[in-house]
């Protein structure tokens, strides 16, 4: 592990190409620094300091101590080691993906979520300005700016109307990406993207929650999962394919700015009743708001339950993006359903608990559920009336 002061001065392993990617150890930052890696990037990563390292993503994907992957320690507060990163790291990439991204907890922090993602771009972008206006540079934009809505679908020239101090955050960040771009000619592309997810995703995140959650259910425990407002909607992709997507903006013949959407749109009480129905539960909802609980249809057992203290004090209602642009300027298309994803994240939390449970155990109980998990149809998955 390496400070910013020890990085060689020339890659170990010269490829063509080097990236830079802020908030190497969140989720995009881990996919992304994967598929740079099998493209023959070289690929220099920045990660706070913390106690303890979180490079969980890092491992779980095998690039962990790949020789073409540096790690450098950076936060994205201290504007002058922008410019040191850049210089010694020679990029001519950067993905700039680090962020307080949790718009919950932006409530609770919103200046220093003001510094971390609203600011934290516009250090770089100095910096981009100041060392090389070569550099290529992509901006995470986010669906949460369009807020309380002004069309449906959204699409790039949707007005923005930001309902969390996070959003507005990025607003300012995604504007001053374009700003740079016109006034001093930098290729800077803002990818607005709609929410994407995981088995990578923090496990805040109401669908990993929930996975999770569900995945500790099947192996035994008996504490229900609880969730804020089951009515909210969502765009959910898959995380792989909007990493793609940032690597294609950045190769294209001049910068832009695209949604990544699916272009279809689920309540979060849809994907916990998939995420149970999967594990052959069936959800029977009943009573509304504060009071709405999930009962398990065959035994009565409260599987679900919703807690206010999960509520926003501003909420996003439904999001659904039109993708349209990007499939014709970089011939970008999500594939995978949320319903898939779903199964995709569920399995990968089973997967873990059963590890976690029995480490030494090759005849694990939770096999055969994981392997008729994996099998399942999922256009069979027949999905209740909301
Ligand atoms: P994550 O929350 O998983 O990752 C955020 C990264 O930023 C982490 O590596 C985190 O480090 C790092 N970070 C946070 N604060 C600082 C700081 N002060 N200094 C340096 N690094 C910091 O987010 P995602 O991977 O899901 O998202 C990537 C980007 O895309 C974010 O900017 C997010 O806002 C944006 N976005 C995400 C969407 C999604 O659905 N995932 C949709 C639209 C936009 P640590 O691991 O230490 O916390
Ligand atoms: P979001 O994602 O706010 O859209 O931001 P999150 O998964 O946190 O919330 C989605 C919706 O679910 C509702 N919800 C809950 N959310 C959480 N976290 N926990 C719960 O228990 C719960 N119950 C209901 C929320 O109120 C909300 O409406 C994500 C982040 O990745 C951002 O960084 C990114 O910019 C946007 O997606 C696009």
């Amino acid at each position: 592990m390496k400070g910013i002061d020890d990085i060689p001065g020339s890659p170990e392993a010269p490829t063509t190409s080097t990236a830079l990617i802020t908030g190497i150890s969140g989720q995009d930052g881990a996919y992304l620094a994967r598929f740079l890696l099998d493209k023959g990037y070289t690929v220099f990563g920045t990660y706070r300091r913390t106690s303890t390292p979180n490079f969980w993503r890092l491992e779980e994907l095998g690039i962990r101590h790949h020789p073409r992957l540096k790690l450098l320690v950076h936060d994205l507060t201290d504007p002058g080691s922008c410019i040191r990163i850049l210089e010694a790291s020679n990029a001519t990439e950067v993905y700039h993906l680090g962020a307080q991204s949790f718009v919950g907890a932006s409530f609770d922090q919103p200046v220093t979520t003001a510094e971390i993602t609203g600011l934290g771009t516009v250090h770089f972008l100095e910096a981009v300005r100041a060392v090389n206006r070569n550099i290529r540079f992509y901006q995470a934009s986010s669906a949460e700016m369009f807020g309380r809505v002004q069309a449906v679908p959204q699409s790039e020239t949707t007005p923005f109307y930001p309902r969390s101090p996070y959003a507005a955050a990025k607003l300012y960040a995604h504007w001053m990406a374009i700003n740079y771009r016109e006034s001093y000619d930098i290729f800077a592309s803002c990818g607005i993207l709609f929410n994407h997810e995981s088995p990578l995703r923090g496990q805040d995140f109401v669908t990993r929650k929930i996975t999770d959650c569900v995945a500790q259910i099947a192996l035994g425990s008996t504490t229900p999962l609880r969730l804020g407002n089951l009515n909210a909607e969502r765009d959910w992709g898959y995380a792989p394919e909007y990493v793609a997507g940032m690597w294609s903006m950045l190769q294209a013949d001049e910068p832009h700015t695209l949604v990544f959407a699916t272009n279809k749109t689920h309540s979060v009480r849809s994907f916990a009743t998939w995420a149970f129905l999967l594990i052959g539960r069936e959800i029977e909802w009943s009573g509304a708001g504060a009071a709405e609980v999930g009962r398990c249809a065959r035994t009565g057992a409260v599987l679900v339950e919703v807690a206010s203290d999960y509520y926003r004090p501003a909420e996003v209602d439904s999001l659904i993006g039109d993708p349209s642009k990007a499939r014709k300027t970089i011939n970008w298309q999500p594939t995978t359903t949320a319903q898939e994803l779903c199964r995709i994240m569920l399995n990968a939390d089973l997967e873990r608990h059963r590890r976690a449970a029995r480490p030494a155990d090759p005849s694990s109980i939770l096999d055969p559920l994981i392997d008729q998990i994996s099998q399942l149809d999922h256009a069979s998955i027949s999905v209740p009336a909301l």
